[in-house]
């Protein structure tokens, strides 16, 4: 089978992985989950980490023809945006979009949501061609309703379901998730062939590993996988990780990143001063 040629970008702000990923013999490319850099302190944002990816794609002299979301992020900002305006290249992202547009646009009264901020919604079983090569969009929700996992030649790009197998799966605890649902979503994955590389949307460092890492195989995760491997059952792996997400912080960058992330990377309209804005709700705890 062909083996796309892939190019992995770390982001150890977030811990995210965003991938270029190029078909050799057409020099057609695509870019899977890049982020758009966002210090919530000061609340500056730069395209650095983006502009990295769009330079290698210059450099290897690749034309991008697709940025692909794996989902709505909730930890880091989307640069599909801006990526889109500095190639030309569409932004394409699993049709569940709808279903987190619809749970968090009145969260933010985000009442400017434009159909073009994506070019395409992507249906489980949609394909897209990458030169020689086929890009397959298998649905995998779960962690969250929009989550697919894009599969391309020997490899297949599976964004926030699995993670290391020394780390173990995505939380299930956002608006749409549902554990029993990443159970069954993974098992579609399982049945890509045992050789298959996997590559990761996050990794978080596992206790005892030193390196960052975030690339496994369907027959590594079938057999070590510490929350799903070895065999689970739906019913064990669905008790963990409820027990888990009860554990769970929200992201920090959650806010930010939802209300850029439900526009496809472009950022709130400005205000009547001309400056742009997030929002963040409020909760009063205890009220
Ligand atoms: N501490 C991180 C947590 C990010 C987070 O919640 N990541 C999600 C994926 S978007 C997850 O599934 N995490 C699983 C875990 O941390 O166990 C942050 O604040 O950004
Ligand atoms: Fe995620």
């Amino acid at each position: 089978m062909t083996a796309p040629a892939i190019t992995a970008f770390f982001d150890e702000a977030t811990n995210s992985v965003s991938y270029l990923v190029a078909d050799p013999a057409s020099r057609a490319a695509v870019v899977i989950d890049p982020v758009l850099d966002f210090d919530p302190s000061s609340g500056t944002l730069s395209t650095a980490s983006a502009d990295r990816i769009l330079a290698a794609a210059g450099e290897q002299g690749l034309n991008i023809a697709w940025v692909l979301e794996t989902h709505v992020h909730a930890d880091h900002l989307s640069a599909a945006a801006h990526i889109r305006e500095r190639s030309g290249a569409r932004v394409g992202i699993g049709k569940g979009v709808g279903e987190v547009q619809a749970a968090f646009a009145p969260v933010f009264g985000a009442d400017d949501l434009a159909e073009g901020d994506f070019d395409r919604l992507l249906d489980d079983g949609a394909t897209l061609p990458l030169g020689e090569l086929t890009i397959e969009v298998i649905a995998t929700p779960g962690h969250t309703p929009a989550c697919v996992c894009y599969s391309i030649g020997d490899a297949a790009f599976v964004g926030d379901t699995l993670f290391m197998p020394d780390y173990g799966t995505a939380r299930t605890d956002f608006p749409g998730g549902d554990a029993g649902q990443l159970y069954r979503s993974i098992q579609r994955i399982f049945a890509l062939p045992p050789e298959t590389r996997l590559f990761l949307c996050h990794d978080y460092k596992a206790p005892g590993r030193s390196d960052y890492a975030w690339q496994t195989t369907v027959a590594e995760e079938a057999e070590r996988n510490v929350h799903i491997g070895g065999g689970a059952t739906e019913q064990a792996f669905v008790e963990m990780r409820q027990a888990r997400d009860a554990t769970l912080c929200a992201p920090k960058l959650l806010y930010p990143a939802i209300q850029v992330n439900i526009r496809g990377g472009r950022l709130p309209p400005p205000d009547q001063d001309g400056s742009r804005y997030l929002k963040i709700p409020l909760t009063i705890a205890g009220a």
